[in-house]
């Protein structure tokens, strides 16, 4: 397909799937970490766990990093617009250009001017959250400062809590908002735990962090990358929908 009409078929359906994605109480999840260029993992991954029973959410960054971002980015957007109810792409840091530019961008720096604006355009639509019926919250980084689930879908793109959801950092230390680290909002477990009571998750998945210890807060928030880019093991996370979960270690970790 035309890179153009591809970019622009995306763009309606993100708009019209909105900003909150629901999964359905059956089947099972599995939650993909930043890719960063690993066209491969992409592609590994929609091979090995893509069928009719399951949904596919990648946690964002599928670009810069790595060697191969516009492979993987025209992948995913084209394996979206096939299977739209089955795999979902939320957005991270670096799908949000449109809102925030950053460096290094090695993706969006080597696009003309005008593809730039286009896939700036197009990933700025991107979704910010993917909620379970059993407890489950995806995010890119970390969590918005909203009284309920549904007001993620009102969030402003570009706002402080899209800087929270797709820029966010977690620390095991106590306490709520702990200040910026260059462009990166900190948050502490207090900030954690008030935030996950108030949208009535137990468990967060995200990514966007490397430092970041596997699990934390009483393994209640989990960090995976599926990327080459990082020297971590490519790790997805496995979620029946169907089942109770309480801690983000009852998840089953698999490596690509
Ligand atoms: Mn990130």
């Amino acid at each position: 397909m035309d890179e153009h009409v591809l970019l622009q078929q995306a763009s309606e359906l993100f708009t019209l799937q909105g900003r909150l994605i629901e999964l359905p109480a059956r089947g099972r999840a599995v939650f993909v970490g930043d890719t960063h260029g690993d066209y491969e993992a992409s592609q590994t991954v929609i091979e090995r766990y893509l069928d009719s029973e399951t949904v596919l959410v990648f946690v964002g960054d599928y670009v810069d990093r790595g060697p191969h971002s516009l492979e993987n980015i025209l992948f995913l957007l084209e394996q979206k617009l096939k299977h739209p109810e089955n795999i979902f792409l939320l957005q991270g840091n670096h799908e949000g250009w449109k809102y925030a530019e950053f460096s290094p961008a090695d993706f969006w720096q080597s696009l003309s001017e005008e593809r730039r604006a286009r896939f700036a355009e197009t990933l700025a639509q991107l979704p910010l959250a993917a909620s379970t019926p059993n407890g489950v919250l995806a995010t890119h980084a970390a969590l918005p400062d909203v009284q309920s689930l549904t007001e993620i879908d009102r969030i402003e793109f570009g706002d402080e809590n899209w800087r929270a959801l797709t820029w966010g950092d977690w620390q095991e230390v106590p306490g709520y908002y702990l200040g910026d680290r260059g462009s990166r909002p900190q948050y502490g477990e207090a900030y954690f735990r008030e935030i996950m009571r108030r949208l009535e998750k137990r468990v967060l998945i995200r990514g966007h962090q490397p430092h970041a210890p596997r699990y934390l807060f009483g393994a209640r928030c989990v960090t995976i990358f599926t990327s080459s880019a990082y020297p971590l093991p490519r790790t997805v996370a496995l979620l029946a929908l169907d089942q109770p979960i309480a801690k983000a270690d009852q998840l089953s970790m698999e490596l690509l």
